[in-house]
C-alpha cells in the first residue's frame, strides 16, 4: 500500500469574497498535495466553507439576502475561484452539509460521554467579527484589536469543555513533537501560550441562531468547535470507521498564524478528550500586508486573486504570490510590481528560454528524441517542496533557467554551422528545459504540462509564447 497524506487548509468564512489570503494557503496546500501524488502517495486534499455563526448571518442580513441563498452564493464564489486557480483539491466541505452535522453530533455527544464537557455559566467580552471571547488585557484601548470594536459583555449559561485537564497532555505531545508545530518560531509562540493559562472554554451559545444544534439542547455549537470538526467529517467520522481510519490522523494541517491556537491547544484537546489521535503537524504561515498595510476591506485594498488570473493567467499567479517571501514568515507585497516580476522572470526567463530553444530547433530541423529524467537538481527541489520552502524551490527553478539562457548565450547556436555542434547544444538544453518542466509541475500544473507535450513531440514546434509580455500603459495594463 502506497504512503498516505492527508492535508487540509482551515475553511474560509464565507461572509464576503475570497482574497488573495485565501488564495495563498490554497495553493501552497494545492502545491504540496500536486507533490506528494507526484510520488504516488495516496492523497486526500481538503478544503471548504466555514458558513455558521453571527458573523456570516450579519453579512447575509446587511446585504438583504436570506442566508441559505447567501452561503450558497459565497461558497460557490470559493469553489470557483479555486477552480480559476487551477486547485485540485479532493474534497470541498461546507459546514451547512448534512454529513457535517451528523458526524459532529456523534462528536459532541462523545465529549459528553467523557465527561470532557460541564454546565456552567459565563460572562465574557465578546467580539461579533472575531467570533470569539477576549480577556480584559488583550483588549487595545477597550476595543477588539482586530476589529476596533469595543466587544460587548455577553452572560450565558453555557456547556464547557474541560480544557485544562488536558492542557498537560497537549503541551507534552508539543514538546516531545509527537504533535510538530512548524516554522519553529511558531512552536516557541504556542508553548508560551501554556505559561499565559488557558481557560476551560464555553462551547455552546444561546444567543446565536445560525448554527448546529448541540445535543439534547437548544443551544447552537460554537462555531469555532463545530468548524475544527470539518477535518474529520470530511472523512466520515462516526459514519464510514474504515474511510476515517484509513485517513486520520491528518498529516499537516496547513493555515496562517491568526489561527493557530484553535489547531495546536484546541483542537488537539478536542481530539485527545473524544479518544482520537491528534494531528501530526501544523503549519503556520505568515500573514502578509499590501504596500505596508493590512488588506482590509475597510481600506479599499483587497486583492481579488480572479482579478489576478485575468491578467497573468493561473500558473503565473501561483508563481507569483508563492514566490513573494518565505513561506511561514510575514511579508508585504507589492502589487504593483507583480507586472515586473512577470515579465522578468515568466516572460524573460522561461518563456524565452522555451521559445528560443524550440525556435533553434525547428530551423535546424532537428531530430530530438529526449525523456524526462531525474537530476540532482530536481531532487534538491524536491527536498525544498517536502520542506515547504516553496520560495526557496521557486528560486532554484529560476535559477537553472536562468543558467540556461545564459549558456543558451554564450553558446550562441544559432551563429554554428556544424551540424552536430548544434545538436549538442540543444540537447543540452532540451535535457535541462524538461527538468525545469518538472520541477515546475507542482506549482504551475499547466505550464509544465505545455513544455513537456511540446519537447517530447515527435517535431518539436516554436509555438506560441507561453507567457506573453504585458505592457502597462498608464494604470493599464495589457497582455498582447
Ligand atoms: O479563520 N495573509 O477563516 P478566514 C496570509 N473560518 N493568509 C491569510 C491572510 C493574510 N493576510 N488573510 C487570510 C477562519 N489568510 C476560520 C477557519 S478552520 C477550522 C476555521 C488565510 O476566512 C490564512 O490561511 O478568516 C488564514 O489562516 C485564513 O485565511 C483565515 O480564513
Amino acid at each position: 500500500m502506497s504512503e498516505k497524506f492527508y492535508i487540509t487548509t482551515p475553511i474560509y468564512y464565507v461572509n464576503d469574497k475570497p482574497h488573495i489570503g485565501h488564495a495563498y494557503t490554497t495553493i501552497a496546500a494545492d502545491v504540496l498535495a500536486r507533490f506528494h501524488r507526484s510520488k504516488h502517495h495516496d492523497v486526500l486534499f481538503l478544503t471548504g466553507t466555514d458558513e455558521h455563526g453571527d458573523k456570516v448571518a450579519e453579512s447575509a442580513k446587511k446585504q438583504g439576502m436570506k442566508i441559505d441563498e447567501f452561503v450558497d452564493k459565497y461558497a460557490g464564489e470559493f469553489e470557483n475561484t479555486f477552480k480559476n486557480l487551477n486547485i485540485q483539491h479532493d474534497i470541498f466541505m461546507r459546514t451547512t452539509m448534512p454529513e457535517h452535522d451528523a458526524s459532529v453530533q456523534i462528536f459532541m455527544q462523545k465529549l459528553k460521554d467523557a465527561d470532557a464537557l460541564y454546565e456552567g455559566e459565563y460572562r465574557g467580552l465578546y467580539c461579533r467579527g472575531c467570533e470569539d471571547f477576549y480577556m480584559e488585557k488583550d483588549l487595545v484601548d477597550g476595543k477588539c484589536p482586530v476589529h476596533n470594536v469595543a466587544p460587548e459583555i455577553v452572560k450565558e449559561k453555557n456547556w464547557f469543555f474541560k480544557l485544562e485537564s488536558y492542557l498537560p497532555q497537549v503541551k507534552k505531545l508539543i514538546e516531545e513533537g509527537k504533535i510538530i508545530i512548524e516554522p519553529a518560531s511558531r512552536k516557541n509562540e504556542v508553548l508560551g501560550l501554556f505559561k499565559q493559562g488557558l481557560k476551560d472554554f464555553s462551547v455552546t451559545r444561546e444567543r446565536v441562531k445560525w448554527g448546529l444544534n448541540f445535543p439534547g439542547s437548544d443551544q447552537k455549537i460554537y462555531v469555532w468547535v463545530e468548524a475544527l470538526q470539518n477535518y474529520i467529517s470530511a472523512i466520515g467520522y462516526g459514519r464510514d470507521d474504515m474511510k476515517f481510519k484509513k485517513w486520520w490522523p491528518a498529516d499537516v494541517h496547513l493555515m496562517a498564524k491568526d489561527i493557530i491556537k484553535f489547531h495546536a491547544v484546541y483542537w488537539p484537546a478536542m481530539l485527545i478528550a473524544a479518544g482520537e489521535e491528534p494531528p501530526k503537524k501544523i503549519f503556520a504561515h505568515g500573514f502578509f500586508s499590501l504596500d505596508g498595510k493590512k488588506m482590509s476591506k475597510s481600506l479599499g485594498n483587497v486583492i481579488d486573486p480572479n482579478e489576478l488570473v485575468k491578467k497573468f493567467g493561473a500558473d503565473a499567479t501561483r508563481y507569483l504570490l508563492l514566490s513573494q517571501f518565505p513561506f511561514g514568515q510575514d511579508g508585504d507585497i507589492k502589487e504593483s510590481k507583480f507586472v515586473e516580476q512577470y515579465n522578468a522572470d515568466l516572460a524573460n526567463g522561461l518563456g524565452n528560454l522555451v521559445s528560443r530553444t524550440a525556435n533553434l530547433i525547428e530551423k535546424n530541423n532537428l531530430e530530438m528524441r529526449i525523456e524526462q529524467s531525474g537530476d540532482g537538481h530536481h531532487e534538491l527541489v524536491e527536498q525544498t517542496i517536502s520542506e515547504m520552502r516553496f520560495d526557496d524551490a521557486l528560486k532554484l527553478i529560476r535559477q537553472k533557467i536562468s543558467d540556461a539562457n545564459k549558456y543558451l548565450d554564450e553558446r550562441h547556436p544559432w551563429k554554428m554551422t556544424d551540424a552536430t555542434a548544434i545538436s549538442e547544444v540543444m540537447t543540452l538544453l532540451v535535457r535541462d528545459i524538461l527538468s525545469i518542466a518538472r520541477a515546475l509541475k507542482p506549482f504551475m500544473p499547466g505550464t509544465s504540462e505545455r513544455i513537456v507535450t511540446q519537447f517530447t513531440a515527435a517535431k518539436i514546434l516554436k509555438g506560441t509564447p507561453l507567457f506573453p509580455r504585458i505592457v502597462e500603459q498608464a494604470g493599464k495594463s495589457a497582455r498582447p
